[in-house]
């Protein structure tokens, strides 16, 4: 009896895992692209995004753990640099036409590990399709400085408040972040160093 028992078993077993395999890998809803710039190698007085480089784009679960367990950790950077997700087609700048009506939520982040655990839960989130304004969204930057990380979610129609709220507002509960974060437009960013606070959530 035990005999049959145990070899059922492992037929099961092995029935899932041809399963699995024949399954194939798990495709996302879209395709998503990783870029870096290491500030820190530019010459100095270059122009910003002269260091901004495109790296690996994706669209199955399985890529997305390897390259963000090879690469793309923020405890991997060092000095002054950015990761960035963004859905594949657009650029992270200001510049990049689904961007330029847009701004970005901000989270700083005084702990390393902290940058680390808010990041992997936003790409999660991201890839998972867990924000109700998917589309609203360009993407997300971890940025590494001396003074303070941060992370910024940049999403593209920053006139809309109350879509602009709603991303804010879930974000926070993704990151489990309890204190207040700021929004800031893309085109406040442009003329003045550091852009004024539009909304707060
Ligand atoms: P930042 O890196 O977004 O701000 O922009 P941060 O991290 O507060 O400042 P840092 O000194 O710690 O990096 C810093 C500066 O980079 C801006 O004031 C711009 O001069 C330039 N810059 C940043 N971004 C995202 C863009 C962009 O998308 N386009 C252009 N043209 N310049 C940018």
């Amino acid at each position: 009896m035990a005999t049959e028992i145990s070899s059922a078993a492992i037929e099961a077993e092995e029935g899932a895992a041809m399963a699995a395999a024949k399954a194939g890998p798990h495709k996302l809803e879209r395709k998503w692209t990783f870029w870096f710039d290491n500030q820190s190698k530019s010459k100095q007085g270059a122009a910003w995004g002269t260091s901004l480089r495109q790296a690996y784009s994706f669209d199955t679960v399985e890529e997305f753990w390897c390259l963000y367990d090879q690469i793309f950790k923020p405890s991997k950077l060092a000095g002054f640099a950015d990761f960035h997700l963004f859905r594949t087609g657009v650029e992270p700048k200001w510049e990049d036409p689904e961007c330029a009506n847009g701004g970005k939520w901000t989270v700083p982040s005084s702990k390393k590990a902290n940058l680390e655990t808010m990041w992997l839960e936003t790409l999660m989130a991201l890839i998972g399709e867990q924000f109700d304004e998917a589309d609203e969204i360009c993407g997300v930057v971890a940025s590494v400085r001396q003074r303070q990380d941060k992370l910024s979610l940049w999403t593209r129609t920053a006139a809309n408040e109350a879509v602009q709220m709603s991303i804010g507002r879930k974000w926070k509960q993704i990151i489990d972040f309890n204190d207040k974060i700021s929004y800031s437009f893309h085109d406040d960013s442009k003329r003045e160093r550091s852009a004024k606070a539009r909304y707060s959530a």
